[in-house]
């Protein structure tokens, strides 16, 4: 069978004749099959979201987030099954897969639960008899556009907030895991969701191009590169009625200090690094460590590298499954090479598993192991300023002080998340104060994300928050309401 879009309540084959497989990443086996959907099929789901409008925002947020709880018990109920289907898509080892579901209800849970809390303000005015507030409104029609490193939870992340405050909205999944998005079209389906309030049209680039530049979408989501993440704020910003939030990678560094203590600060670095592949936007690429500490931390770091346990991901032994797609694990082996010519010295290089590494059925993975470099710090080094998005990590020694290691944690294009690692709070709080990066760690592994702290991040990163709790900023409307009071005419 081939799975449909779901436009305006109905499954749907589109337009279009062409369709696409998702694959396993770990065996290469076909998961399913998918109509590609086309710029004409978005069009045709914008048009439902714009005609459901009006009957949806005259319920109350309430009604509308008891779609939500029903999807948020669905969630829950399918905790280890949805689990599974993350890790057998997007290749994430169990754990993270599972993770992914819970960050989803995580994010369910506050936008339905925000339903009953107050909205908007009621502010001072200059004069007595004045009633002055703020009053939150829906944009109109919300487009999604989501990547494939958390298919499950990102979609949420975009989406609950945007349907509780009263947003129609059309959805493309990433092309590599599309079986995640015809499962949660299905829950919405089954919770009864009024037709057109949400569409689903599976497909690539060019079907998510036509949410970005049609007249009717009112706010662009977007989380994935920042190579198309800045062409669709581009593309917004024509329109001055159009809003984009846009959240693009990193090239995130952790700062272990001379007052650190190593075992946080090597669990950090090997859990911000090597989970998800390294293929999480906050994963760190670069470990800035004094030199007082450097060989100690270099030497207990590299150990654990060496032996990180790559594998099946569904296996609960495992610490890190395969990359997403054979391209992606070309793009890694490309910038290892480049990292080749740049290093003072490999560490690690396992870029190549051998034989008996990779588990048995599992010959058409898409593996790549860790590679950990050193350099000498060089700003000019590409290795150390571009995303690989795997597992691929360079130690940066550093001399001086704190000062010094943030200018250096600073220098990237990037600005997404950060962390820091030491027992001296003055170097904490100097790293909390200067990091230039949206989400920063103190003491944590570099990887963390809470749907009631905002999710984004600065420069290249990203502009606006398609993401966790401060998305409301993107998809309401402000409206500043006055009344007066007296009889007096001003
Ligand atoms: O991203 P794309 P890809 C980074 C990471 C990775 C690289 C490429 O470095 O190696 O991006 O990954 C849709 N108009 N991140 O190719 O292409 C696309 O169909 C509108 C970091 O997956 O940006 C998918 O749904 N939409 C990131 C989504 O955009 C377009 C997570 C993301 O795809 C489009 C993922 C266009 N012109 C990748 N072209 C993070 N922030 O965590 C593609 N899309």
């Amino acid at each position: 069978m081939t799975y449909q879009h779901y436009i305006d309540g109905e499954w749907v084959d589109g337009h279009g004749t062409d369709t696409f497989e998702s694959t396993n990443p770990a065996n290469g086996e076909t998961l399913g099959e998918f109509r590609q959907g086309t710029p004409e099929d978005i069009e045709d789901a914008i048009a439902a979201a714009d005609a459901a409008e009006d009957e949806w925002q005259s319920m109350s947020r309430i009604a509308r987030a008891e779609y939500l709880w029903d999807i948020y018990h669905e969630l829950k109920d399918r905790h280890q099954e949805l689990g599974e289907v993350v890790t057998k898509e997007c290749g994430k080892e169990i754990s993270e897969g599972k993770a992914d579901v819970a960050e989803a209800w995580h994010m369910v849970e506050w936008a339905a639960g925000d339903a009953r809390h107050p909205k908007g303000d009621v502010v001072p005015s200059e004069i007595a008899d004045k009633d002055a507030y703020m009053r939150r409104k829906p944009r109109g029609v919300v487009g999604c556009i989501t990547p494939w490193n958390f298919p499950v939870a990102i979609p949420f992340w975009h989406m609950a907030v945007a349907l509780v405050e009263g947003n129609t909205v059309v959805w493309k999944p990433a092309e590599q895991t599309p079986w995640c998005g015809q499962i949660i079209a299905e829950m919405f389906e089954d919770a009864g969701i009024p037709e057109g309030v949400f569409n689903m049209v599976q497909g690539f680039g060019d079907a998510g191009a036509r949410i970005v530049d049609h007249d009717d979408v009112d706010t662009v989501l977007f989380t994935g590169s920042a190579e198309v993440g800045q062409e669709v704020g581009q593309k917004v910003a024509e329109d001055p009625g159009k809003l984009a939030a846009c959240e693009m990678g990193g090239k995130n560094g952790i700062v272990v200090t001379e007052e650190a203590d190593l075992d946080i600060a090597v669990h950090s670095a090997v859990m911000s690094s090597f989970k998800t592949t390294g293929q999480r936007c906050v994963s760190s690429e670069r470990l800035i460590v004094h030199e007082d500490v450097y060989d100690e931390f270099k030497e207990r770091y590299v150990e654990v590298a060496k032996d990180v346990a790559v594998g099946d991901p569904l296996d609960e032994g495992t610490f890190m499954g395969p990359a997403i797609e054979p391209e992606h694990v070309e793009k890694i082996q490309k910038y290892n090479d480049l990292a080749r010519e740049e290093a003072k010295n490999v560490l690690v290089d396992r870029t190549e598993l051998g034989d008996d590494e990779i588990p048995e059925g599992h010959e058409d993975g898409n593996w790549v192991g860790p590679f950990v470099y050193e350099v000498d710090y060089d700003p000019d080094l590409r290795s150390i300023k571009e995303e690989v998005f795997g597992p691929h990590v360079a130690l940066i020694e550093y001399s001086g002080d704190i000062e010094r290691a943030v200018e250096i944690h600073n220098d990237t294009p990037y600005g997404l998340a950060g962390a820091v690692i030491s027992e001296d709070y003055r170097q904490i709080n100097y790293y909390r104060d200067n990091a230039e990066v949206g989400l920063a760690y103190g003491n944590l592994p570099c990887i963390g994300a809470e749907v009631q702290l905002p999710f984004g991040g600065v420069k290249k990163s990203g502009n606006g928050y398609p993401s966790a709790r401060e998305v409301i900023e993107a998809v309401t409307e402000r409206t500043a309401w006055t009344l007066n009071n007296s009889k007096d005419i001003e």
